[in-house]
């Protein structure tokens, strides 16, 4: 291969890197049923990591527009379907990221399902990538690009009251539709899809965002690996040699 400096290496090697690779941003996937309390934990780490460029980017922002046959019947529409994801452009927005880039990140309507047509949140590059969704470590190929994989395990009579409090409250919905579809869809695709994908978690939180000795933990270990991260930077040299063995 024909190198001429450090960045035009860092390039080259990119696609067949480890996911550890000096430089590029930690990824981070936060899975759980829905009503879990991911958000809450990626809000502490968040908070815990305020010396570094952290930015979230859900799983959600990535479902897809309904189309209008769809929203004639969205009661038959499974949400917590794989296929209701775009996964590909989700894939194409955390290899971006890690690549060092800003990236679109559209904006989803949950009143009307639908996206929006000429919005986006612009996401720009950071030392820190958070995915958090339902179903973030269903495909194998977002899985590969995370450093490291937290699920969060609540009770699942936990995660249904909160999910009716939520769904009532924020977003106007009346307890039986919330209950029919929590029976029609939400918990069969949690026992076929969430999960299973549970045994591919590094970490497994107990109890949600109640579980500060497990975030204090996460956290400590995220600024480890941040910090090495920093001194391969500060060690230029020792940087080179790694990407080298790398490709
Ligand atoms: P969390 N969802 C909606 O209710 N409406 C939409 O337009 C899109 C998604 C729900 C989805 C899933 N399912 O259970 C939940 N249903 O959002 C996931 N039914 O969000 O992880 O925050 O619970
Ligand atoms: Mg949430």
């Amino acid at each position: 291969p024909h190198f001429s400096g450090l960045h035009s290496l860092t390039a080259a090697a990119s696609p067949f890197s480890d996911v550890n690779a000096p430089n590029q941003p930690f990824v981070i996937g936060v899975s759980g049923g829905t009503a879990s309390g991911k958000t809450t934990v990626c809000d502490m780490i968040i908070q815990q990591l305020h010396d570094h460029r952290v930015v979230l980017v859900n799983q959600d922002s990535f479902y897809r527009g309904l189309t209008a046959e769809e929203s004639k019947c969205v009661h038959k529409y499974n949400f917590d379907h794989p296929d209701a994801f775009d996964t590909e452009q989700l894939l194409d927005c955390v290899l971006t990221l890690k690549s060092g880039q800003s990236v679109q990140v559209p904006i989803y309507d949950f009143k009307h399902h639908q996206r929006s047509s000429d919005s986006f949140r612009q996401v720009n590059a950071s030392d820190v990538i958070i995915l958090e969704g339902i179903l973030v470590f269903h495909d194998q190929r977002v899985r590969n690009l995370m450093n490291m994989k937290i699920f969060v395990d609540t009770d699942a009579d936990l995660r249904l009251s909160r999910r009716i409090r939520r769904d009532t409250v924020e977003r106007g919905r009346d307890v039986s539709s919330v209950l029919e579809q929590y029976a029609k869809f939400v918990k069969p695709a949690f026992d076929d899809f969430i999960l299973p994908s549970k045994k591919y978690a590094d970490v497994i939180i107990p109890r949600g965002g109640d579980n500060h000795v497990a975030i204090d933990l996460i956290v400590q270990h995220i600024q480890t690996k941040l910090g090495q991260h920093d001194l391969c930077k500060i060690y230029p040299n020792t940087y080179v040699i790694q990407s080298t063995f790398q490709i």
